[in-house]
């Protein structure tokens, strides 16, 4: 299972998010409806704020249409939330479990780790990491806690030896998409671009399409 899951992951270029505390007054389950209409290939469960007990619940709804639309389905940070939901990865911040523990559970799902600074996506590499985050690429103020940022030679660096598929995050979006790609980089994931966007579905189909540019879209 795993060989299948890293390679539907090596596909992916869309990464999504639930909406967290963007979603304000809106359905978080319906937002990510839109961004899987729209064409996210991977959602993330991203909740921070909420309690664990809400979590679960919205997570499973989430889950459910991920399948329904054929996409990947990661938890952020819990572990205990990512075995209940029996999600295909687990999300890991540079200050959560270490992978080695959360390897022991997640047994053969993903698990991706967000990295800062080269030295990190190395260290994660060598760890054993199904996938890397790497960012913040521009500034973003949707991240709570504040990251440097890593900016586009280093983004250009790692597609020069990252031997696992990597993710480019952080202030990035429809106006600024086309900067990632020049550095070799086809696999974005987005928050508040496609969130705050007035057609959520609409504004995904554009980002996939540049991200598809030149490669045949997915069916
Ligand atoms: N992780 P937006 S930046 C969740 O650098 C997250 O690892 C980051 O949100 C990292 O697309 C970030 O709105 C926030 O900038 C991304």
């Amino acid at each position: 299972m795993k060989r299948e899951l890293i390679e539907r992951f090596k596909k992916a270029k869309l990464y999504c998010f639930s909406p967290g505390r963007l979603a304000k007054d809106r359905d978080p389950v319906s937002i990510v409806e839109e961004e899987l209409k729209g064409g996210a290939d991977v959602i993330q469960l991203r909740e921070k704020h909420k309690p664990k007990k809400e979590i679960i619940e919205i997570g499973f709804q989430i889950k459910a249409l991920t399948q329904k639309y054929d996409a990947l389905f990661i938890v952020n940070d819990d572990l205990d939330i990512a075995l209940i939901l029996d999600a295909d990865g687990l999300h890991l911040g540079q200050d959560d479990i270490p992978i080695e523990y959360a390897r022991a559970f997640m047994k053969d799902r993903l698990i991706g780790i967000s990295t800062h600074s080269l030295d990190q996506a190395r260290d994660a590499i060598r760890r054993g990491a199904d996938y890397i985050g790497f960012g913040p690429i521009f500034e973003t103020n949707t991240k709570e806690k504040k990251e440097k940022t890593v900016g586009l030679d280093s983004l250009r660096e790692l597609s020069s030896f990252c031997p696992i598929p990597y993710v480019a995050i952080g202030g990035i979006g429809l106006e600024n998409i086309r900067s990632i790609i020049d550095c070799g980089c086809r696999r974005v994931a987005i928050i508040s671009d496609i969130i705050n966007a007035p057609d959520i579905e609409e504004r995904c189909r554009r980002i996939k399409q540049i991200l598809c540019q030149g490669q045949s879209l997915r069916p």
